[in-house]
């Protein structure tokens, strides 16, 4: 069993604070998806944030991400404007990349977030790039985390990325969300390794195997990854075990699984209401507390919707700029 690192209320309450924020966005935009407001696609991420979360809390604004296409957790994680990434996804022109990437392609460089992905295993490389600038040019401590599936992990990408990173000792930390499920594919019908870290080691990567619905845990992972890629001893997997309880996107009709079954992971997993039984010793919070946070997400997420709803679309003139460096 690993020892976790101190965690004060205050930190504890920002954990589940940015849970509650990821949630109630989620909610929120599977509501507007379904009535026809938000255009293109969405992938949600409930019961996966203590994930982001709790990675995203041992990181520094300098330090960089790379997302997946179930991004609006690990943006919102990393401190992106909920009112900006809402607008985005309403592909309205205040969103943070002026309406035109949307849900999939969210980016917001300004707290190191580089981009959630439509392409799956697309961030391998922009993370261990990104590390290697950080590294060779920069010569900073900054360090960098890719979010991938359990799906993401069988593309080629991923095992060019994790050789050259652990070749050359990048500050770069692999994220697995393992949430069993890649579209309408079970898991184990792709894959014969029992754990998808157990690929780490064929690299010469340490990997710590973790309780994704456990925020605390993650954080402690997470923490003593970065210390090790700051120090300059190369790269971590972390695997974290969840389970994806929404449908593959908005509109899935889950032909493929039992939503009894699933609804039954939700309800004995999922990290909010569970969050009371998974507090460090000596940290307490009354239900109340947490209902008053869980409120306050649900109106600040409100107001980002207004906000959305309240901007434009881009202009005609717009469509085409930033498509190119000029
Ligand atoms: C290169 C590429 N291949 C296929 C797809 C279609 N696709 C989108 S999401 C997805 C499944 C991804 O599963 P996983 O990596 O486990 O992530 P999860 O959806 O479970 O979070 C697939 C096959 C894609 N977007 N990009």
């Amino acid at each position: 069993m690993r020892t976790l690192p101190e965690v004060t209320k205050e930190q504890a309450k920002k954990f589940y604070e940015t849970m509650c924020t990821i949630r109630c966005f989620e909610e929120s935009v599977k509501k507007d998806f379904l009535n026809g407001e938000i255009p293109g696609f969405v992938h949600l991420y409930i019961g996966e944030e203590a994930i982001g979360t709790g990675i995203c809390a041992a990181l520094r604004d300098t330090d960089f991400i790379e997302s997946t296409h179930r991004g609006h957790g690990h943006c919102i994680a990393k401190g992106a404007d909920v009112n900006k990434m809402m607008a985005e996804i309403f592909g309205r022109k205040d969103g943070l990349c002026k309406g035109k990437g949307g849900s999939m392609h969210i980016a917001d460089f300004s707290v190191g977030m580089l981009g959630a992905n439509g392409v799956v295993g697309g961030g391998y490389n922009l993370a261990t790039g990104a590390a290697l600038a950080s590294k060779m040019i920069l010569k900073n401590d900054n360090v960098s985390v890719v979010f991938f599936g359990d799906g993401a992990s069988n593309r080629g990408t991923f095992h060019e990325a994790a050789n050259v990173a652990a070749a050359w000792k990048l500050p770069v930390i692999f994220v697995n969300e393992m949430n069993c499920w890649a579209s309408t594919t079970p898991y184990r019908t792709t894959t014969a390794v029992e754990n998808i870290s157990d690929r780490a080691l064929g690299y010469g990567m340490p990997r710590v195997i973790v309780d994704g619905q456990n925020v605390f845990e993650v954080y402690a992972a997470a923490c003593e990854a970065v210390e090790r890629a700051r120090r300059g001893e190369g790269p971590t997997f972390i695997e974290a075990k969840t389970y994806r309880i929404e449908g593959h996107f908005v509109g899935d009709p889950e032909k493929y699984r039992k939503k009894e079954e699933t609804m039954q992971i939700f309800h004995d997993t999922d990290p909010l209401t569970h969050f009371l039984d998974k507090l460090p010793a000596g940290v307490e919070f009354t239900q109340a507390e947490l209902d008053e946070i869980l409120a306050a997400a649900r109106a600040k997420v409100a107001a980002a919707k207004e906000f959305a709803v309240s901007c434009e679309y881009p202009d005609e003139s717009e469509y085409f700029k930033d498509v190119y460096v000029d």
